[in-house]
C-alpha cells in the first residue's frame, strides 16, 4: 500500500495480532506505514464486547461507509487491533489514526490475559477511548469494564519501587474516556452513574461515577459493586457519555453499510454526526508521559516497545516508554543531522579546489544546520551525549574528506 504523511490509506490494516506461538506481535507492515507518517498522530481507540457496533462506528469517524470488517458471525472477525490512518478532518497537519479492536469478551480466545492485553494497549495507545457498549448503562455494563479495574496490574508509571501501585497517577497521563451506549431505550438508571446533562442536548452528558452505592442485601459486594466506578472516575481525566438510538429497522439492521442515509433514523444520524464532532473536536495529540508529541512514526516504535514488554510478561510502564523513544528518536536524529552535513560536503566537493578558509567555513555552516535538523527530531538528549556524537561525526568525515 502506497502511503505518504499527507494522505490516508484507503483501508484499515492488521496492527497487532497474535502470532504462531500464541503472543501478542506489531504487523510490519504497519510499522512501515507509521514510519512514514511524520505528522503528531491522535489515536482514538474502540474497546468493548464483540458485536456491539464497534467497526462500524469507527468507520464512521473515518467518514467512510465501509473500511473496518463488520462481524456478521459470533465470532469477532477483528483479531487483535486494526488500524486506519486517515487525515484528520479539522486538526491541519495532524493524523487521525482510528484503532478497532476485537471484541472483548469473545469466545475461543485461549489465553484468559488475551483481552486485558488488548485493553491495556488500547489504553496504552490511544489519546481518545471508546468505550462501546449496547442497552442501556446498567449493573452489567458496568462490571463488564472489569478490565479497567485490572489496569492498575497492567500498567505502570514509573520504573522504579517496581510493586508500587502507582495508579493514583494515571489521570495525567491516560486518555480521555467516551462511553458510546448503543442502541439505548431505557433511561439511565441513577443508582448506577449519576449523569450530569452539561449540554442542552439529551444524549450527551458528562459521565460522573458513582461511587458511594450501598449494596443493601449483599454488603460485602459493596466495594466490587463500585470498584469499576471509582477506576473510571480515578483513572480518566474526562469522562463523556453519547447514548445512541436504533440506527434503523431491525430487518434492516445487519446491512447497515449498504442502506442509504434515508433509511437510517434521523436521530442515529443526528448523535453520530455530534459524537464524531466531539472526537475530531476535542481529542489531543497523543503525548509520551513527559508531553514529547507522539508522530506517526513514535507510535510505531511505542507499539513495539510495549507489545514487546507485555509478550515477555512484563508489566508495560509509560515511564520506561519515554526512555525507549527518546533512545530510538534521538538515534535517528543523529543519523539525519549527519545525512544533512554529508550531503552538503558531498555538493561542495563540485567545487574544488577550494581553500582551507572555506572549506572550514562550509563546516561550520554545515555543522550547524546538521545541529537544527537533529535538534528537531531529539528529545531528552539531557546530557547532550547525542548531539556530541553528531559533532564527532561531522569532524571525522570533514577530515576524511581534507585528507583525500
Ligand atoms: N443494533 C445495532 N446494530 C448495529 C449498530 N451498529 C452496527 N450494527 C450492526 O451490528 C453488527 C456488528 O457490528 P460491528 O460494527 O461489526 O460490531 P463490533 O463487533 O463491535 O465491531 C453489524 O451487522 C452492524 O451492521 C447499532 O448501533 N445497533
Ligand atoms: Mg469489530
Amino acid at each position: 500500500m502506497k502511503f505518504n504523511h499527507h494522505m490516508s490509506m484507503d483501508k484499515p490494516v492488521c496492527f497487532i495480532d497474535t502470532g504462531s506461538d500464541g503472543k501478542l506481535r506489531v504487523q510490519q507492515s504497519a510499522l512501515q506505514i507509521l514510519q512514514q507518517i511524520q505528522q503528531p498522530v491522535v489515536v482514538v481507540a474502540v474497546v468493548g464486547l464483540y458485536r456491539t457496533g464497534k467497526s462500524y462506528l469507527m468507520n464512521r469517524l473515518a467518514g467512510k461507509q465501509s473500511g473496518f470488517a463488520l462481524g456478521s458471525t459470533i465470532e469477532s472477525k477483528t483479531k487483535g487491533i486494526w488500524m486506519w490512518c486517515v487525515s484528520h478532518p479539522t486538526k491541519a497537519g495532524t493524523t487521525l489514526v482510528l484503532l478497532d479492536t476485537e471484541g472483548l469478551g469473545d469466545v475461543d480466545k485461549g489465553d484468559p490475559k488475551h483481552d486485558t492485553n488488548i485493553f491495556s494497549l488500547a489504553v496504552l495507545l490511544s489519546s481518545t477511548l471508546v468505550y462501546n457498549s449496547r442497552g442501556t448503562i446498567d449493573n452489567k455494563a458496568v462490571m463488564d469494564l472489569q478490565y479497567v479495574t485490572e489496569l492498575s496490574e497492567c500498567i505502570k508509571v514509573k520504573s522504579s519501587d517496581e510493586d508500587a501501585d502507582d495508579s493514583s497517577e494515571f489521570v495525567k497521563f491516560f486518555p480521555s474516556f467516551i462511553w458510546a451506549v448503543r442502541d439505548f431505550t431505557l433511561e439511565l438508571k441513577i443508582d448506577v452513574l449519576i449523569i450530569t446533562i452539561t449540554t442542552s442536548s439529551c444524549y450527551c452528558a458528562e459521565l460522573f461515577c458513582y461511587s458511594s452505592f450501598l449494596f443493601s442485601k449483599h454488603f460485602i459486594s459493596v466495594i466490587e459493586y463500585n470498584f469499576p466506578r471509582d477506576c473510571i472516575q480515578k483513572f480518566f481525566p474526562s469522562r463523556k457519555c453519547f447514548t445512541f438510538p436504533f440506527p434503523t429497522a431491525p430487518e434492516n439492521m445487519s446491512c447497515l453499510e449498504s442502506l442509504n442515509s434515508a433509511d437510517i433514523s434521523s436521530e442515529f444520524l443526528k448523535v453520530t454526526d455530534h459524537f464524531c464532532q466531539f472526537v475530531f473536536h476535542d481529542s489531543c495529540v497523543k503525548r509520551l508521559k513527559d508531553g514529547h508529541t507522539v508522530t506517526g512514526r513514535v507510535l510505531g516504535h511505542l507499539a513495539k516497545t510495549y507489545v514487546d514488554t507485555i509478550s515477555s510478561g512484563a508489566v508495560p510502564c509509560l515511564e520506561n516508554a519515554v526512555i525507549a523513544m527518546a533512545t530510538i528518536e534521538n538515534e535517528a536524529a543523529v543519523k539525519e543531522g549527519l545525512q544533512v552535513y554529508q550531503s552538503g560536503m558531498e555538493k561542495l566537493k563540485d567545487s574544488f579546489p577550494l581553500e582551507l578558509k572555506d572549506v572550514s567555513s562550509e563546516h561550520q555552516h554545515l555543522s550547524s544546520t546538521a545541529t537544527q535538523a537533529f535538534m528537531k527530531r531529539s528529545f531528552r538528549d539531557t546530557d547532550g551525549k547525542n548531539l556530541k556524537s553528531l559533532e564527532v561525526g561531522n569532524v571525522r568525515s570533514f577530515r576524511m574528506m581534507v585528507n583525500h
